[in-house]
């Protein structure tokens, strides 16, 4: 007689704009899984826990200048250092959503000028999420969430480069399938009931799918 596995986890990214409440869905997406069922972890990207997101953090706050190329190796160094944990829980039933992941580490750095491709490249290979979860924010709402923070990234220009370059990256094919688009442009909870429509079609792709690597 032969124990039967759990099933795998399941890999939930939510991606979006700035103030769009990736952060606020987040936690309430752990404990609506959780109240489900399921068993979660949350991983944000940057994690700024560790050596190099010591570094990023103190690339953010400005209290450190770095070398565009570097500082997007360290942001995808900072997934790969992470990447063995991720795929270990979703192999031993745990779900776990990321605040933030590839996406933005390529939309950030290609909004600064470097190329499209060459940014993508150092993600290949990182464990692929079941289903990423796009919270859309019109900029009149952006701008009513109160000022921009004291960040290196928080300025206009910054931001609508990045709007653009998030509207390319979900044309992406090699993504094709991936992206649920919703529009964070509303009360919490209201929103949260759309991204629980999306992340239900990453659990059902779960259910029948091996977990994909990015290509
Ligand atoms: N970055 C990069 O360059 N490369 C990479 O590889 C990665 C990231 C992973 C820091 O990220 C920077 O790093 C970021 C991208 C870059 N640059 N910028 N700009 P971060 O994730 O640490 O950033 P953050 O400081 O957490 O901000 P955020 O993620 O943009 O915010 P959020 O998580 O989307 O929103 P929130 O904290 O949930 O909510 C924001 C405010 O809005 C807060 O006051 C809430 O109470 C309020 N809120 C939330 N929901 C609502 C609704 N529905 N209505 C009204 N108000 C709301
Ligand atoms: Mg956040």
């Amino acid at each position: 007689e032969t124990a039967t596995a759990p099933p795998r986890g399941i890999l939930i990214a939510i991606e979006g704009l700035d103030r769009a409440g990736k952060s606020t869905q987040c936690a309430l997406l752990v404990e609506r899984l959780q109240q489900s069922g399921h068993k979660v972890r949350l991983q944000k990207f940057p994690d700024r826990t560790t050596t190099i997101g010591t570094l990023i953090n103190s690339y953010l706050t400005s209290a450190t200048d770095i070398d565009d190329h570097t500082i997007h190796l360290l942001f995808s160094a900072n997934r790969w250092e992470l990447a063995h944990s991720i795929r270990t829980d979703i192999a031993a039933g745990v779900t776990v959503v990321l605040d933030r992941y590839m996406y933005s580490g390529v939309v950030f750095s290609a909004a600064k000028g470097l190329d499209y491709e060459y940014c993508r490249g150092p993600e290949v290979g990182l464990p692929r999420p079941d289903v990423i979860v796009f919270m859309d924010l019109d900029e009149g709402e952006a701008a009513k969430r109160g000022g921009f923070g004291e960040e290196r990234y928080e300025v206009p220009e910054v931001q609508r480069r990045v709007r653009e370059m998030f509207r390319m990256m979900r044309g992406d094919e090699r993504d094709a399938g991936d992206w649920g688009v919703v529009d964070a442009g509303a009360e919490v909870g209201v929103v949260a009931e759309r991204v629980w429509g999306v992340v239900e079609r990453g659990v059902e792709f779960a259910r029948g799918n091996e977990l994909r690597s990015i290509q």
